[in-house]
């Protein structure tokens, strides 16, 4: 159905949402956007850099004809989070879905060597801003008695690589509190969902190799890797079932990824 009439369908039948996504400016954040945007519903777009929300926001309103919040904010910033969220618009307040996604690699580097700055942005991020977004983000769907939280974690998370240390570190964190929110947001009628990618072509790695594009792309040569929308449309599927019906976990890779190890790639 054409985005247009699929956006007066929604809005006629009560059907349109409201998503709430972290690092939307790019990757997988970017490609979660466009999905839901394209089913109708309005979204609220975050990450640090305001001219590539600002965009992305101009793109979706008038491919899909939705409704887009762009807010420029640090997850890693508690107070940056809670002023910016906390005071949402009155029309923006009913999130139904918030997709935790907001993250980073920083180094690959042994444990002695790697730098602890990069470990303090990783935690920070990866950990502390999860943390904040949920907390900031929580009151709204209480007061509801609904909600779906979707956090991106990954295979790092459940299985460590040499020199991966406080990557997978954060990440396995991620994964702890996933099964501790869906432990305690149970009276509350909200459901967690964690997903776990393996690769995925996106700038993680020229984040991760601090802009050096050799390293970078180095990281995607031999087989086919994920693509920002194979997760995103992941992501979709968890979030369209019906009420009752809750993915808890999932952990995704491409065809030729069995671990977070362990990879067939192509010859030559
Ligand atoms: P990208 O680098 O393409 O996107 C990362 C996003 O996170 C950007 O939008 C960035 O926006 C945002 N971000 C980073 N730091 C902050 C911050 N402090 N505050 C707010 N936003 C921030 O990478 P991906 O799309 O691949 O990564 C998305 C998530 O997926 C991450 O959590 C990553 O760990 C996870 N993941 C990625 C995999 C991969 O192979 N690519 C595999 C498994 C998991 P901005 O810079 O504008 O703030
Ligand atoms: C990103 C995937 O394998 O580079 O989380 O850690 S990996």
């Amino acid at each position: 159905m054409p985005a247009f009439f699929l956006h007066v369908y929604f809005v006629f039948c009560g059907m349109k949402k409201t998503i709430l996504i972290t690092g939307a400016s790019s990757g997988i954040g970017e490609a979660c956007a466009h999905a839901f945007a394209a089913a109708g519903h309005q979204i609220i777009i975050t990450a640090r850099r305001q001219d590539l929300l600002d965009a992305l926001a101009e793109k979706l309103e008038s491919a899909y004809h939705v409704k887009i919040l762009p807010l420029c904010f640090d997850v890693s910033k508690r107070e940056e989070v809670f002023n910016c969220l906390s005071k949402l618009p009155e029309a923006w307040q009913d999130i139904d879905i918030l997709i935790n996604n907001a993250g980073l690699a920083l180094g690959r580097d042994p444990f002695d060597k790697a730098s602890i700055d990069d470990w303090d942005t990783m935690m920070h991020t990866n950990v502390d801003g999860l943390l904040y977004v949920s907390r900031a983000v929580l009151p709204y769907m209480i007061s509801r008695k609904k909600g779906h939280i979707i956090n991106i974690g990954s295979i790092a998370g459940k299985q460590v690589y040499e020199n991966g240390n406080v990557y997978c570190a954060s990440k396995a964190a991620v994964d702890s509190i996933s099964q501790s929110m869906r432990i305690d947001l149970l009276p509350h009628g909200i459901k967690v969902t964690g997903i776990h990618p393996g690769a995925v072509e996106t700038n993680f790695s020229l984040v991760r190799f601090k802009g050096d594009a050799g390293k970078a792309s180095a990281a995607y040569q031999g087989y086919i890797p994920l693509s920002a929308k194979d997760v995103a449309d992941t992501v979709f599927y968890c979030a369209s079932l019906p009420g009752h019906v809750c993915i808890n976990d999932l952990t995704i890779t491409c065809l030729q990824q069995a671990d977070a190890i362990y990879f067939y790639k192509n010859q030559g």
